[in-house]
């Protein structure tokens, strides 16, 4: 059970804002709240507070009970347990959005009795309490970091507890066949018959299938919650910054005539198609001038390497050289996904006289001519990168692993499926078939948090903000 000791935070970010919010939960947030809430008159508001009913607000002045001090004009909104967030009382005190109303307030709070949360405390009381499972406490945080349409709406299916009931289910089926396989260990009279253990076999394929496509979905899920990371590579001189800066519509990055300009990998997200990509704009690939170039093009290699797409950019009004041939060789020995972005296109009239001949691109690389100058070409090239990711049919569906703790568990769970699908093949005892089967019913209890320790719980909910 959660504890029912009273804990507060600020919940809304720092900084001015409108408003601001001090939250409380726990057995004592009315009663906390109430002894420093009054009327604008100096009245105490006490039993207005205790009194009123469950997700109603109260109008106030939060003040010192002690030297009468107002502290800040105040809406109280009041919610009784069990049907909160957290399943205890709450209250939520909105303060004008300054730093010092807030911490005032926050104060008094504490000096009547609460406890500053941890990060996440909230929503792990709402685990512990049960109303949401683990993967619905994980999709919160994702909900705040969501970056664009489709990964909100995936952490929103998840919050709502897609994912959960989909684990749920083989949870279910498996538990169900791990109960019969241990009902034979316990009364050896029910052996099982040839045709059952043919459905023990046909149900666990089965289980091992759907979990796969959950496993699968993971590549496309994480994509969507991490953005899609975009390297612009090529050599010195061909546009890089300046394709950085048409994708933006704004002008990021330096732009030069001057061969080395960039130095430092720059990376910032836009929005395509309802995806995030992270795009980042790299110094020319070359053999380098000077010792900050050398690390410059390091740097450029590195985002090649974490990259998920790689746009190779070329001056299609050059003949392509021994450098851009370098650049193309380095992307296809790392066997990255590419587009080859043929720049300066308002520099050649029609593909005719583009200087880049199609005998130096590998097979395969989908080809955009574009003049980031004049923004030519620039709306094909952001159609083919998200045609690049289209998501596949029918994929787990539209439910998304975009958790690796989700994944990892998974594949645990099917590995230890398929020794016992081999366990059963060779005949060998129930005892141990109903060994591994127990095993994977642990793996999928521990993503939705029905199998847990502490030592997991306070990793996942360390990563929220103190407040949430
Ligand atoms: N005509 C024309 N010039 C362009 C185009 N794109 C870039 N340029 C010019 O090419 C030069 C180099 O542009 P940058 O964007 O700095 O090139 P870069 O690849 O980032 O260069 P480094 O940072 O040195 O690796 C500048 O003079 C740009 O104005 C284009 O589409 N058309
Ligand atoms: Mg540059």
């Amino acid at each position: 059970m959660p504890g029912n000791d009273t804990i507060a935070a600020i919940s809304t970010p720092p900084g001015e804002g409108g408003i601001g919010i001090v939250r409380l939960s726990g057995a004592g947030a009315l009663s906390i709240t109430s002894r420093i809430f009054f009327s604008p008159a100096g009245r105490k508001k006490e039993k207005d507070l205790l009194a009123v009913k469950s997700r109603r607000m109260l109008y106030g002045f939060i003040t010192d009970p002690d030297t009468g001090r107002q502290v800040d004009e105040v809406l109280v909104s009041v919610m009784r347990a069990p049907n909160t967030y957290t399943c205890q009382d709450m209250v939520e005190i909105n303060c004008h959005g300054g730093a010092n109303p807030l911490a005032q307030t926050m104060e008094l709070v504490l000096r009547e009795g609460a406890r500053l949360a941890l990060p996440g405390e909230f929503t792990k009381r709402a685990f512990l309490g049960g109303r949401i499972d683990l993967t619905q406490a994980e999709a919160v945080l994702s909900v705040i970091r969501a970056r664009s349409d489709a990964a909100s709406q995936a952490a929103l299916a998840q919050l709502k507890g897609g994912l959960g009931a989909r684990i749920k289910k083989e949870t279910g089926r498996l538990a169900r066949i791990c109960a019969h396989v241990e009902a034979s260990i316990d009364f050896p009279e029910e052996e099982i018959e040839p045709d059952e253990i043919a459905g023990i076999t046909r149900g666990l394929e089965e289980i091992v299938r759907n979990l796969g496509t959950l496993s699968d979905s993971y590549e496309e899920g994480k994509l969507l919650a991490d953005g899609i990371k975009t390297a612009i590579l090529g050599k010195p001189n061909v546009g890089k910054s300046s394709l950085l800066n048409a994708l933006l519509s704004r002008e990021r990055a330096i732009v030069t005539d001057i061969p080395g300009t960039t130095r430092d990998v720059i990376s910032e997200y836009i929005n395509l198609g309802g995806h995030a990509l992270r795009i980042m704009d790299t110094a020319g690939i070359r053999e380098a001038m000077d010792r900050p170039e050398a690390e410059g093009i390091k740097r450029s290699l590195a985002a090649m390497e974490e990259a998920d797409l790689v746009l190779c950019v070329l001056d299609g009004s050059s003949e392509p050289n021994k450098e851009d041939l370098g650049v193309i060789q380095r992307i296809k020995e790392r066997g990255k996904k590419v587009i080859l972005v043929i720049n300066k296109k308002d520099l050649f009239q029609g593909k005719n006289n583009c200087k880049m001949s199609s005998a130096v691109f590998p097979a395969g690389w989908p080809e955009v001519c574009v003049s980031a100058k004049t923004g030519e070409g620039i709306e094909e090239l952001k159609g083919a990168i998200t045609g690049a990711f289209k998501p596949r049919d029918g994929a787990a569906e539209g439910l998304l692993v975009t958790s690796l703790r989700h994944k990892t568990a998974l594949d645990q769970a099917r590995r230890e499926l398929g020794r016992a699908l081999e366990a059963i093949g060779s005949g060998l005892p129930g005892e141990i078939i109903s060994l591994e089967l127990s095993e994977a019913l642990r793996q999928l209890g521990s993503i939705t948090g029905e199998v847990s320790n502490d030592d997991i719980l306070d990793i996942i909910f360390s990563e929220f903000c103190i407040g949430k």
